[in-house]
């Protein structure tokens, strides 16, 4: 059969962080993988790359199947996308895998989509191909989690025409790697730990080294929710590195915990080219991380940074913003921030994302319609702010990123580092970010002149009736 696969385009309401950084879609060159092997034809579009519309590359290919990854700010790009293909032809089979249509299928239900391959996806696509070779009824792998399920060897052939420009911040170029699935802790805002129903478990390293070696780019991103789980398989993925003469830069998720009681592992992976840890440590208050159930302490994350920097490795926080945060709260976050010496960091208003326990908790407060996917992007506030405005909130957001992430000091860096060509890349990605936080501010403001007129409106008739 002849196969389209598709890496759908941000929708132009979300923040896609495409303008800072384009990841190679890793999860699509496995899929590439597994097709080819049973022979079928494979295609792919990098709808985020190109500026053709999908309905110009299905004519061109004339495909049986068209596959699409997705998140939950893809569900109603790919609707549309979906309805694109069948006006190009109604018998082209449209296919839906990646992380969202995992944990919560049914948002994909639609006239226009076939199959939502649901957990498993690489054994499911093998399957719906053999049945619709065949012309069999499907009986896809539902019941639970193959953890034993060993991945082929990626086909980063499949990406060949876009890789250049894949890369990750001022990591340019970079590659992806993935060597394990979930994490052994429950933060209740975690949507990570959803999509392996809260078990992690790991791939043998073998497979990961050979995959290592054939990797072009010089950096490499782990994508593993948390690399810094086992000093053991630390060591080993060190030794193995030694073995085989791999020389990479990476870019790791880990938690302060672990790096605090394991000053020893940084030391060793920073000479094996560790280059950051994208550390959550998502609050400078205590009573935030006991709510998201974390299982550290502020202390910790200070002590973790004073790790990373004694071996010379970045610390990208990863902060979660309360909505009971007001002025001051983000004024002291930031000094927090300056006091560890953080150049780089995610600010991220709490959102409930669909499918983690903390969504029931706050399913009755939502500002978000949960039809929107495309606005759950994990910049739109999706909590009402109690102590300030939606507006002010984001106006200490962006206030925020400016003393932080996009300060002088943290783009000096970049250049120095990279050289003008990345810095100026960054700076250009940092002000489109920008403006995507003011049109949401523009949008709040609108509301909220339209909410304040219907309030004076229905002041006046109420005071009229009297
Ligand atoms: C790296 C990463 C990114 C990269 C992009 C990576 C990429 N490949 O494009 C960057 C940093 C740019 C990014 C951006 C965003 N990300 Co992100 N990201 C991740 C992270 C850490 C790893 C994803 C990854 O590359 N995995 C490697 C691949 C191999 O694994 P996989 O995706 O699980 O795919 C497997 C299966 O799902 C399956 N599969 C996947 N697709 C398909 C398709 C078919 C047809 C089939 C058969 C199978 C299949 O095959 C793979 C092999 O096992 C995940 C966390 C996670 N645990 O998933 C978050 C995650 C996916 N991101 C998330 C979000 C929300 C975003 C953003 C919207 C917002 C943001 N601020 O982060 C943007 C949107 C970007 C966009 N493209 O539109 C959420 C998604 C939540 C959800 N409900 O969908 C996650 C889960 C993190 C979180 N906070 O919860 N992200
Ligand atoms: S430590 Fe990180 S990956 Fe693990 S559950 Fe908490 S937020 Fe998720």
């Amino acid at each position: 059969m002849k196969v389209m696969l598709i890496r759908p385009k941000p929708h132009r309401n979300s923040l896609g962080l495409s303008d800072l950084m384009t990841c190679e879609p890793l999860e699509l060159e496995y899929v590439s993988a597994v097709v080819k092997k049973e022979g079928h034809e494979v295609a792919f579009v990098d709808m985020m790359l190109e500026k053709k519309t999908l309905k110009y590359f299905v004519e061109q290919h004339s495909p049986d199947v068209v596959c699409f990854t997705s998140y939950i700010t893809h569900v109603n790009v790919i609707k549309a996308y979906s309805e694109e293909v069948k006006k190009v032809n109604s018998k082209i089979v449209t296919v839906v895998g990646g992380v969202h249509s995992e944990v919560i299928p049914e948002d994909f239900k639609d006239e226009n989509i076939d199959y939502v391959l649901g957990i498993n996806g690489l054994e499911n696509i093998v399957i719906l191909l053999d049945a619709l070779t065949k012309n069999e009824e499907v009986k896809f792998k539902h019941d639970k989690i193959n953890k034993d399920y060993i991945l082929p060897m990626p086909d980063r052939e499949l990406t060949r025409k876009y890789r250049k420009k894949y890369d990750y911040a001022y990591h340019v170029p970079c590659a992806l790697l993935k060597t394990s699935f979930g994490c052994p802790y429950n933060c209740s805002f975690c949507f990570c730990v959803e999509i392996t129903g809260h078990t992690y478990y790991e791939r043998e390293l073998a497979p990961v080294i050979e995959e290592l070696k054939v990797i072009e780019e010089p950096n490499v991103f782990i994508v593993d929710d948390n690399f810094l789980v086992s000093r053991e398989r630390i060591q080993t993925f060190c030794k193995l590195l030694d073995e085989n003469n791999i020389k990479k830069t990476f870019i790791i998720f880990g938690r302060a915990d672990f790096i605090v009681k394991n000053p020893d592992m940084i030391e060793l992976l920073s000479k094996h080219g560790l280059d950051a840890v994208f550390v959550g440590i998502e609050s400078f208050k205590q009573s935030d991380l006991n709510d998201f159930n974390k299982k550290t302490d502020v202390e910790t994350s200070e002590k973790a940074s004073e790790v990373l920097y004694k071996y010379n490795v970045d610390l990208y926080a990863g902060a979660i913003v309360g909505p009971d945060w007001d002025k001051q709260d983000f004024k002291d976050f930031v000094k927090w921030l300056k006091k560890m010496h953080i150049r780089f960091t995610n600010l991220q208003p709490l959102v409930p994302l669909p499918g983690t326990p903390i969504f029931d908790d706050y399913k009755d407060q939502l500002l978000l319609n949960p039809k929107e996917y495309e606005k759950w992007d994990l910049t739109h506030l999706a909590i009402m702010p109690t102590k300030l405005t939606p507006t002010q909130y984001y106006h200490q957001i962006i206030r925020g990123y400016f003393n932080t992430s996009t300060s002088f000091s943290s783009v000096w860096y970049i250049y120095k580092r990279c050289g003008f060509k990345v810095a100026f890349k960054c700076v250009r990605g940092a002000l489109k970010m920008y403006w995507h936080y003011v049109r949401m501010e523009w949008e709040y403001r609108k509301v909220g002149k339209y909410e304040r007129s219907k309030e004076k409106k229905n002041a006046s008739n109420t005071t009229n009736n009297i």
